[in-house]
């Protein structure tokens, strides 16, 4: 049963990898019941924020001009500007074709009339859409961002209506809690929990706990995420005389504690400027370095936190990596954002496997738009196997004869596995704190 060529290896690869079905542990997607939330087809494609920055070199319409119009306009003016005018190179959109071919609407057939793709899809429920893109994409279950601060999601979940599609997983996104604190308190006062606007008070950091595990419960949340820029200033060593900045009381004070006691692990995304250009909008942030002393100084102190992080500068990327061999509570994920182009996903996963060998998630998608989950995961996958088959190859020089279970058990670990096994250690550590 040993596979003993390369060429029945590579067989072998290539059919793991595009047949495994994957966990995406984190999107901007949501189920049905999100409504307007949860966004699909082609005019939404063709507004995603990646084309929509691409889309401003070439024209000469002001931002104004641009977000001024409808929605079907703006999906004009980009499929004109960037599929028409001018070959779709770029990742993002030469992903929009590889959705589209792999969902049948074939480029050769319909050709560049935008009209013909938008009638095509037009017969299209949500809901069908939703079952033909997970089948097309092998897509098991989809982690959505769920943020507590926005009203129009609040309804859904207080009408309990947020897990109604089993493949729909929630995370509490924190961003503002952590970001933005002074008109975060404001917030929670209005949702009912008494803060105070200075953060350290005992009976806000209780209040805002009260807040964390309420939603972390309602939503049945996987995990707790923020995305920090690279500077953010926690303070995991400062004498206790000097004033803490929120971030670093909220976080020592609220957030950890509530992952900790509801067992449920720390998602970092570390490495964003937001709004460098406020005009692009959506579309206006940007990559920085980080210094990951916050993240060696969480690890170490919070050992029985498990974090998930991924971080945004390529720069980064070295140190991550080794840094994750030092803290088994760090779990590195995907190719975030502007690392998830075909060359970076392709030195990065090498990189990581070559230091950290199965221990990490090679990839998550960070789709917005529903038919997103099919090109970007194609393209994972293959890159992905590309670097399986070569790693392979070295042992199966060396006489270490592999099997298609053992193949299959590596896949799976990275498209799901190792992602749930974070979950599970992190439900493992709330029994140790509790002694249960
Ligand atoms: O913070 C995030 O979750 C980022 O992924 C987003 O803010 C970003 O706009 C994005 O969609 C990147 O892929
Ligand atoms: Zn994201």
């Amino acid at each position: 049963e040993q596979i003993t060529t390369f060429s029945e290896l590579e067989k072998v690869i290539r059919q793991v990898t595009t047949e495994t079905r994957v966990i995406d542990m984190h999107t901007h997607l949501y189920a049905e019941a999100f409504n307007e939330h949860l966004l699909w087809g082609i005019d939404e494609l063709l507004q995603y924020h990646y084309l929509t920055a691409e889309f401003f070199r070439h024209t000469d319409m002001t931002y104004d001009e641009y977000w001024m119009l409808d929605n079907a306009s703006r999906a004009e003016a980009v499929w004109q500007t960037l599929f028409v005018d001018r070959s779709p190179l770029s990742e993002a959109a030469s992903g929009v074709i590889t959705a589209l071919n792999r969902l049948g609407l074939s480029p050769t057939q319909y050709g560049r009339d935008l009209n013909a793709y938008r009638a095509a899809l037009a017969a299209k429920s949500t809901s069908q859409q939703i079952d033909d893109v997970l089948e097309v994409a092998k897509i098991e279950r989809i982690v959505m961002t769920n943020d507590p601060f926005d009203a129009k999601e609040r309804e859904v979940w207080q009408a309990s209506r947020g897990k109604s599609d089993a493949r729909f997983d929630a995370a509490l996104r924190i961003d503002k809690l952590l970001l933005d604190w002074p008109a975060a308190a404001q917030d929670l006062r209005v949702q009912g929990y008494l803060v105070e606007d200075d953060a350290s008070a005992p009976s806000t950091l209780q209040e805002v706990r009260r807040f964390l595990k309420d939603w972390a419960l309602r939503m049945d949340a996987l995990y707790l995420m923020v995305s920090l820029p690279g500077d953010a200033g926690y303070e995991h060593n400062k004498a206790a005389s000097v004033t803490s900045s929120s971030l670093t009381i909220l976080l020592d004070g609220a957030v950890v504690p509530v992952c900790l006691e509801l067992g449920l692990p720390l998602a970092l995304m570390i490495g964003v400027r937001r709004q460098v250009n406020p005009l692009l909008r959506l579309a206006g942030d940007m990559s920085m370095r980080s210094d990951l002393s916050l993240l060696e100084g969480i690890a170490k102190r919070y050992t029985n936190l498990e974090l998930l992080i991924t971080v945004l500068a390529r720069e980064n990327q070295h140190e991550l990596t080794v840094l994750s061999r030092k803290f088994r509570n760090i779990t590195l994920f995907g190719c975030w954002w502007f690392l998830h182009t075909e060359s970076m996903i392709r030195e990065l996963t090498a990189f990581r496997v070559e230091l950290l060998g199965t221990s990490f998630i090679p990839q998550h998608s960070d789709c917005r738009v529903l038919e997103q989950l099919i090109n970007k995961w194609d393209h994972s996958r293959g890159i992905i196997a590309d670097i399986l088959i070569s790693k392979y190859n070295r042992l199966l020089k060396d006489g270490w004869g592999i099997t298609e279970e053992e193949i299959r058990r590596d896949v799976e670990a990275y498209f799901g596995g190792n992602f749930q096994r974070v979950l599970d250690k992190a439900k493992q550590n709330r029994q140790l704190i509790q002694g249960t």
